[in-house]
């Protein structure tokens, strides 16, 4: 198998932990989707990455494809876990998307010429982070996962899209939400985030 996909996106970040944390044999080809000569588009119509060229030719790709298929070759399951506790992960991780998509969305509107920029959507954006931060404070547990007694795909893509806001959004949420703070740092002391950060991703 061979994961496309670049340095700096959370999506493939996501992937690249999930492929770590099970041992999983995968190649990274890294690949920028920007690329005049990219060769995403003719792996993913929608020109983005991830995208996992499997040993058969098929190629897979969007995040959560991805990583349920990855995780059902191999035990550990972080997702493929029956009943309540999916739902709770698969929830997880949209919101940890969706603050992906808003935290992209705002960056890309600020990299826009002054005169051309929407404030208005800097603002919305800005207002889905913030509500997002809020929401994930207010469901965190007494203990350090998110779902169930155990490190699953929920504390996965949440430390991601976490990391990811102090990558291209930084600004003080901690001291808004001072029991998500220790919780990021708990999560982001792992091995598989720590050898995935970005360059010029500090830790906090
Ligand atoms: N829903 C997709 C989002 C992937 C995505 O937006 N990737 C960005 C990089 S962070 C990309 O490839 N953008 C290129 C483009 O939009 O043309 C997923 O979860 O895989």
């Amino acid at each position: 198998m061979k994961l496309y996909g670049s340095l700096t996106s959370p999506y493939v970040r996501k992937v690249r932990i999930l492929v770590r944390e099970k041992n999983l044999a995968c190649e990274f080809v890294v690949a920028d989707a920007w690329a005049a000569d990219s060769p995403i588009p003719a792996l993913n119509p929608l020109g983005k990455v991830p995208a996992l060229a499997l040993d058969n030719g098929d190629v897979l790709f969007d995040s959560p494809v991805i990583v349920e298929y990855l995780d059902s070759l191999k035990v550990p399951a972080l997702l493929t876990v029956s009943g309540a506790a999916r739902w709770e992960i698969l929830r997880w991780q949209a919101l940890a998307d969706g603050m992906q998509d808003a935290t992209a969305s705002r960056l890309l509107e600020s990299r826009r010429p002054a005169e051309q920029q929407s404030a208005e959507n800097i603002r919305r954006q800005e207002e889905k982070i913030a509500r997002s931060l809020k929401y994930t404070e207010d469901h965190l547990h007494s203990g350090p996962w998110l779902v169930s007694d155990r490190f699953t795909l929920a504390d996965l893509v949440m430390a991601v899209a976490l990391e990811y806001i102090d990558f291209r959004y930084p600004h003080d949420w901690r001291s808004r939400h001072p029991r998500l703070a220790p919780w990021l740092t708990g999560v982001s002391a792992r091995p598989s985030l720590i050898e995935t950060r970005p360059p010029g991703m500090e830790k906090k």
